[in-house]
């Protein structure tokens, strides 16, 4: 039974209708980003740029870079954007646009976030990087999907209890990286733990400037909270629900943050844009030499 066109819409011109693009425009290999400008601070360093669209905040470049075919893509801020580009992404590839049906042999796509983010640890101050071994969504957005198959209901439930969660906001939960990727990335100089996903900038990451908010311990509670060695290390928007999706829907995904403000001790980088140009070098490096 096909997939009906008010289900998956289609452009005119046979692409995909949020991020306007057509199987052909992407790689295996995506690196995600939230800022549109932040996607040519990747691709200055390509080779080659063969394609580029952008719809919205939804910017995509493919080109190549030592060798490797790279779709670079900015997903915008939150989880609401990463339901969009994960769904759309995997379209491309593992459902027949003409005869709008599911493949049986299916795709699995990298994906790599390198993002920006508030660290909840003193220890891990401005400046430095983290890689999220889990995300932990706050947001809800994934409640619509049979997130509990794939989520690590241990640390879930261990992070409810510790929080003591109001359940009127949903039920937090938690989704590993994909080991192959976190072993392709990792080094010394990456931070690694629990990264908190919520579903907003202000209030939902317990940052009040004329409102009270609903939890005003919440930050202090994440900032103890302890899961067999694993912390929540940092807050931001996309990570958990980018894990999820892709855990649901078989792809491999992991999420690099550059610190670039510490809720612990209240501090702001002095140059953001340096982290997250380091950042995108050493990741860069790390796909080169895979
Ligand atoms: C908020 O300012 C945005 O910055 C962080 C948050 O996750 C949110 O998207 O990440 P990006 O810099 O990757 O967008």
């Amino acid at each position: 039974m096909p997939i009906q066109s008010s289900e998956l819409i289609l452009n005119p011109d046979g692409s995909v209708y949020h991020l306007n693009l057509r199987p052909e425009h992407i790689a295996h290999d995506i690196i995600f980003v939230g800022d549109q400008n932040r996607v040519e601070k990747i691709t200055q360093f390509f080779d080659s740029i063969e394609f580029s669209t952008q719809k919205r905040e939804f910017k995509t470049q493919t080109g190549w870079y030592k060798g490797k075919r790279i779709t670079v893509m900015s997903t915008g801020i939150g989880p609401d954007n990463i339901d969009i580009v994960l769904n759309e992404l995997d379209a491309l590839v593992n459902i027949d646009l003409e005869s709008r049906t599911p493949k049986e042999e299916l795709t699995a796509l990298n994906i790599i976030r390198i993002g920006t983010s508030g660290s909840l640890q003193e220890d891990i101050p401005v400046d430095s990087f983290v890689m999220s071994k889990f995300g932990l969504g706050l947001d809800n957005m994934l409640r619509s999907y049979q997130i509990d198959d794939v989520a690590d209901s241990n640390i879930g439930d261990a992070f409810t209890k510790h929080t003591n969660w109001d359940p009127r906001k949903g039920k937090p939960y938690v989704i590993a990286c994909s080991e192959k990727l976190e072993t392709m990335i990792e080094s010394e100089r990456m931070h690694k733990g629990i990264t908190a996903t919520a579903g907003g900038f202000y209030g939902p990451q317990g940052r009040v400037l004329r409102l009270p908010i609903q939890d005003a311990e919440l930050n202090d509670k994440m900032d103890n909270f302890d899961f067999d060695g694993h912390r929540i290390t940092n807050l931001e928007m996309e990570t958990a629900a980018i894990y999820g999706l892709s855990a649901l829907l078989g792809h491999n995904a992991l999420s690099l943050n550059a610190i670039i403000a510490n809720r612990a001790s209240g501090t702001f980088s002095s140059d953001p844009y340096k982290a997250v140009d380091e950042l995108i070098a050493y990741t860069l490096d790390k796909i080169a030499n895979s």
